[in-house]
């Protein structure tokens, strides 16, 4: 039943931030999918593993999952554990390999990326940590990648993933489950249901966006069915293979749809989204936007106000690019602090080591030790508890929290489409450049550091160089990055920030402006890429 396919190697099976995510095309050629899942086989020998299987419904999915079931069974895998109809999000995934003690898991998804025939297609590979593999684990990976010659694949009919139950091809087996009820009940133990209940008893009102992504039967069952938010809170809540055309990156750019709700007058108290795999989130108030780096701060300041925090927390962490706003969070608290560069990966050691118990990122991710990935539906049940426990709104909150720790001024801004050429060039001239800026002022600004940022893990001693940034005397920063998850071509990402303790509610916009002109300046930007201003701004 074991077949033996001859296959040649592509040269572009390279994991990015996270996983391997390329154009829906590109991941259909002949052999394309089967050469990068033999080679992570080949690395990791799965003979007799139990592995979790899901992803967020995008084009390719189905086919895909009927070729990493096969050729799990001609590879000796011992279990797969499947979501129903092949659907699990990458927390809800995350969450399984740790409670059902698996060696690792797989999630068929390119995250936040646009889905559907001309769009992009992605797999997460993630350890028995729960979390994403490792940069070394990655490029063991690749470097198989690039001398496969064969792939095993078992000679089976399809498996129907739409029922529930205990299943075999040949010796493996297959137990296909409910992909939610593990991941409500954890999220029981984490927040003070009870107390979000009363609130919506009272007449609060949410609507949160699954932007026809995984996550939409989610949020209807903790959201609607079980905290009692009224029917049809949630907005594009069947995934569909396209996502139904929308881009699910919950910023304020593509969650159009929720964030027009949001600034009518009559929006509702609370609203968010998450994107195609459920650990990205946005959260919004009435006519009011809590940035990401915002959020993790807010969150660590309130932990005592959550079930499961409130006897302490270890310490947080945040990706280099990220604000620093969460850094003033933790030097009040007293609690261990950590920077490290861009990717969900990082953060694993820290939380196995209990170094930190909460972290976060620029890009749309919060979450806790509570699992091994960022976590989009509990960034927004703790908001949610917090609204509850304090009775104050999304605005008084931040407000507040600006008023007790001054506030980072943070906008992102990408520059997309570039010829992978330009910029590494640009990046490679301007690392030989920061040192010469060491000392200087531009404008009213004086540099106080401008570096390569080099992290080194405190737990397995690697060291990883990821962004280029210059720190100002003032606090304020620019970090300057190569996106590691474009399907295509280049994103050069800038990163300005502009600390202010007494001026809290100006324009974001405005008060970056300098600086941004500062960064295009430095990094010759316009001469370079052609490009006078960002393509997205975040
Ligand atoms: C992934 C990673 C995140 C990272 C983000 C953006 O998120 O898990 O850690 O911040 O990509 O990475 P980059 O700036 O390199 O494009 P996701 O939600 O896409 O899996």
């Amino acid at each position: 039943m074991i077949q033996i396919i001859s296959t040649k190697p592509y040269t572009d099976q390279k994991m990015g931030t996270a996983g391997l995510r390329k154009k829906s095309k590109v991941m259909m050629q002949e052999h394309y999918f089967e050469n990068f899942l033999q080679s992570i086989f080949n690395t990791i020998n799965p003979s007799g593993k139990t592995f979790i299987v899901g992803g967020d419904g995008r084009f390719y999915n189905d086919i895909a999952l009927q070729k990493l079931i096969k050729m799990s069974a001609a590879n000796n895998v011992k279990k797969l554990i499947i979501g129903q109809n092949g659907y699990l999000s990458t927390p809800a995934s995350s969450n399984l390999i740790l409670k059902r003690h698996t060696d690792g898991g797989f999630v068929l998804s390119a995250s936040h990326n646009p889905g559907g025939e001309n769009g992009d297609f992605g797999i997460k590979f993630a350890t028995q940590t729960g979390g994403q593999c490792s940069s070394q684990v990655s490029d063991q990976i690749y470097a198989n990648t690039q001398t496969i010659s064969e792939f095993k694949i078992y000679n089976s009919p399809d498996i129907d993933l739409s029922q529930i139950g205990l299943y075999k091809m040949g010796s493996m087996e297959i137990e296909i489950i409910d992909p939610i009820v593990d991941y409500v009940e954890l999220m029981k133990e984490i927040f003070d249901f009870n107390l979000i209940k009363e609130m919506f008893q009272k007449g609060f009102t949410m609507r949160f966006d699954a932007m026809n992504a995984v996550t939409g039967p989610y949020a209807v069952r903790i959201f609607e069915d079980i905290l009692g938010a009224a029917k049809g809170s949630v907005l594009n809540a069947v995934p569909k293979p396209d996502f139904g055309g929308l881009h699910p990156d919950p910023n304020l750019v593509y969650a159009a749809e929720l964030v027009k709700i949001m600034y009518a007058d009559d929006a509702p108290d609370f609203g968010a989204a998450n994107d195609g795999d459920g650990d990205r989130n946005m959260i919004l108030g009435k006519k009011f936007f809590v940035t990401p780096s915002d959020s993790l701060a807010i969150l660590t300041d309130n932990y005592n106000l959550i079930p499961a925090y409130k006897n302490g927390i270890y310490g947080v962490a945040k990706s280099m690019a990220t604000s620093t706003a969460v850094a003033r969070v933790a030097a009040n608290k007293k609690i261990g602090y950590y920077e490290v560069p861009t990717g969900w990966k990082y953060f694993v050691n820290l939380m196995d080591s209990k170094r930190i118990t909460f972290c976060g990122e620029e890009s749309f991710g919060t979450g806790s030790s509570h699992i091994r990935e960022k976590d989009g539906i509990w960034a927004v049940l703790f908001w949610l508890n917090i609204i509850a426990a304090t009775g104050k709104s999304v605005e008084q909150i931040t407000l507040e929290h600006w008023k007790k720790y001054g506030r980072s001024y943070y906008l992102r801004f990408d520059f997309d489409g570039i010829s992978t050429d330009t910029a590494n060039l640009l990046m490679k001239d301007l690392t030989l450049k920061l040192p010469s800026l060491n000392g200087q002022k531009i404008n009213c600004f004086e540099v106080d550091k401008a570096e390569t940022f080099v992290y080194n893990d405190p737990v397995d001693h690697s060291s990883t160089t990821n962004g280029l940034r210059i720190l100002f005397a003032d606090g304020s920063r620019i970090v300057y990055r190569l996106s590691g998850t474009s399907s295509s071509g280049a994103t050069l990402r800038v990163y300005i920030e502009r600390f202010n303790r007494d001026n809290l509610q100006a324009d974001p916009r405005i008060m970056v402006d300098e600086l941004l002109k500062i960064a295009m300046d430095i990094a010759e930007i316009q001469q370079r890429t052609g490009k006078k201003e960002a393509d997205v701004t975040t």
